[in-house]
């Protein structure tokens, strides 16, 4: 009796500790040939305890860093930090301008239509690996409409 009772809570305990980090909507930005850095965005949703990025890594890249935006003197830049912390029950959002994994020493071009792999590494020990879109971006803070719109894109999944 006292036996079952241990085994079934251990069995709950097991289940509790393990991640539940949804990722939503990743993509990978898409760069011109010779652009050796590129960038991954996407939500992080997590229906559990709270937990962390701390690292990440892809066969695009020779290294993966995550960084966030600061301003400085109205200067926006990068810096490099060593988590994306995903609180309990609530979500990290990983968007241009903002929290972003950098993909530094791109091994190829990155082309709309292609797909990437990511692997991400959480502070509980936990790795996810996801097929992100690789896909163009706006570039950065500038939205810009208004004259000479013949240069624009489109990719709709
Ligand atoms: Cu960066």
């Amino acid at each position: 009796m006292m036996k079952k009772a241990l085994a079934l809570s251990a069995l709950l305990l097991s289940s509790s500790v393990l991640a539940q980090v949804t990722v939503d909507a990743p993509y990978a930005r898409a760069v011109p040939p010779g652009q050796p850095n590129s960038a991954a965005f996407m939500t992080l949703v997590n229906d559990s305890d709270a937990v962390s990025v701390v690292g990440g890594s892809s066969s695009a890249s020779d290294v993966v860093e995550l960084h966030t935006h600061t301003h400085e003197n109205g200067v926006m830049r990068m810096r490099r930090i060593n988590s994306i912390d995903i609180p309990a029950n609530g979500e990290a959002v990983l968007k241009p301008g903002g929290l972003h994994i950098m993909l530094i020493g791109l091994k190829q071009q990155l082309k709309p239509e292609q797909t990437i792999d990511l692997t991400l590494e959480f502070s509980d020990g936990n790795r996810q690996t996801l097929t992100l879109p690789v896909k163009s971006v706006m570039g950065g803070m500038k939205m810009k409409h208004g004259k000479g719109q013949g240069h624009q894109h489109h990719h709709e999944n």
